[in-house]
């Protein structure tokens, strides 16, 4: 294959592109962070590792993805039942113990139907809409499936919820072809594969692509050039962007400020005043389309936690903690693929009138068994939680280690090994035959009294 040469910025090599991969316009060095296992693709040097001795990704170029599937619980539910395609689906809690909405599918949303609403509100609306209740571990091995079809084009896959992640494919282009020839192909295998569609936005950095997979949904595809950013973001109002609330939107509207564009040319002497300096240069940056954040993966991610919101406030125990133990589960799988072992354990309870708490624990030795943070998040939930009802229950860990830290303990005692080994054929059997196929005592005796979740 004919190649072209670029130089390595950090040591002054020359690294190898194939003819026909893109051009990198300029480079930096990646947040990844040294030590990365992650092979060099864009240098296609093996000896090379991304993040370490290569380090580089295509900074100016579009090459980060914001995927979000399309109207997710209600589109698996229509997948799983043909029967009720082409009609108005909701899932969610019943119209007669105050449940809300927790997905709409698209003909659904014609009625003026939305998540979050009630859906008594919702069933007036449209009498005719199919009312489902929610059925998380579908979703949940569902949301793994669209996992691994990300896996096969970029190891570097950030998970936000059940339903959306960012991917960086700026390592993937000379395998695979444009980041715009990537977004097609997964959204191709989604559809073939899982029968369901994908919007996505394709933008040099997360802000963008997040805007952008949001605006032509449902199946949509917006692409960001880099040299487009202003011309991309300056007609669209302030709401689209990520964290800009209905207060901010208000606030901004009282100093005449309607569009993206309005928000660039404003100054920090308005802004700080209604929002102080932190959050006024935040906002200043995204009006510019500036975001650093880089796409963090499991494996090299510091934290990884998973929430969920109830529709309704909830005071019972055992819906709590079968709540609770099915965040732990998901939050240890993740945590086990990356191959991590964890040091802190956090639990984060939100109640009724959003005061919200987070009690953290640390262990004695770092650990990725599943029993040995459940019991330590139980003790927690046992001396923090005074049953007040709650409106969000959310768990994490955190300084997360490899597993080299753990074989330093001298103490590792048999009925670790033997849990470890548990958590392993659990793993396994959940990979092969899906989630449902195995579960913790109380995880699956209340894992249907919990709709309307959104993990992050
Ligand atoms: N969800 C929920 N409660 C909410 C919002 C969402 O339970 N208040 C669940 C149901 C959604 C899923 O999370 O299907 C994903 O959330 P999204 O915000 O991505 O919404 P959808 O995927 O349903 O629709 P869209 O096409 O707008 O992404
Ligand atoms: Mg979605």
């Amino acid at each position: 294959m004919a190649m072209a040469r670029r130089r390595n910025v950090a040591d002054g090599r020359p690294a190898i592109r194939p003819e026909g991969a893109p051009q990198a316009v300029r480079l930096r060095v990646t947040a990844l962070g040294k030590g990365s296992a992650i092979p060099c693709a864009p240098c296609l040097d093996p000896n090379r590792l991304w993040g370490s001795a290569c380090g580089f990704i295509y900074e100016d170029m579009s090459t980060i993805l914001h995927v979000d599937m399309d109207a997710f619980f209600a589109s698996v539910e229509i997948r799983d039942h043909p029967e009720h395609e082409g009609k108005p689906v909701i899932v969610g809690g019943r119209a007669d113990a105050r449940g809300v909405v927790a997905a709409a599918n698209y003909i659904a949303r014609t009625f003026g139907i939305h998540s979050a609403m009630p859906v008594s509100t919702a069933l007036r609306l449209c009498p005719a809409a199919v009312l489902l209740p929610p059925r998380l571990d579908r979703y949940s091995e569902v949301s793994h499936q669209i996992r691994a079809i990300f896996e096969r084009f970029t190891p570097v896959v950030e998970p936000l919820s059940l339903d959306e992640a960012f991917l960086d494919v700026s390592g993937s282009l000379a395998l695979f072809g444009s980041a715009q020839t990537i977004g097609h192909k997964i959204k191709t295998m989604i559809r073939n594969e899982l029968g369901m569609t994908a919007s996505i936005g394709i933008a040099p950095n997360k802000l963008l692509a997040k805007i952008a997979s949001d605006l032509e949904k449902p199946d949509g595809f917006v692409v960001v050039p880099a040299d487009g950013i202003q011309a991309f973001l300056d007609p669209l109002p302030v709401s689209r962007i990520w964290g800009v609330g209905r207060v901010a939107e208000r606030k901004l509207k009282g100093i005449a400020i309607h569009s993206i564009e309005d928000l660039r040319k404003t100054t920090m002497k308005q802004l700080e005043p209604l929002f102080g300096q932190k959050t006024g240069r935040h906002l200043l940056a995204c009006a510019q389309g500036v975001d650093s954040r880089p796409v963090i993966p499991d494996r090299e991610a510091k934290s990884i936690s998973h929430e969920r919101t109830f529709p309704q406030d909830v005071d019972q125990e055992d819906v709590l903690y079968g709540t609770l133990l099915g965040l732990t589960e998901q939050v240890m799988r993740r945590l086990r693929n990356a191959d991590k072992l964890a040091r802190c354990i956090e639990l984060k309870l939100r109640f009724a009138d959003f005061s919200t708490i987070t009690r953290s624990r640390h262990l004695a030795a770092p650990t990725d068994v599943t029993s040995e943070i459940w019991h330590v998040l139980q003790q927690l939930m046992q001396q923090h939680w005074n049953g007040q009802p709650v409106r969000l229950a959310g768990m994490g860990v955190s300084e997360l280690q490899h597993p080299k830290a753990r074989q330093a303990d001298l103490f590792l005692e048999k009925k670790h090994v033997h849990q470890q080994k548990v958590d392993r054929v659990e793993d396994e059997v959940r990979e092969r035959f899906g989630k449902q196929a195995i579960h913790r005592g109380s995880a699956s005796a209340t894992s249907s009294a919990k709709p309307n979740l959104h993990d992050s």
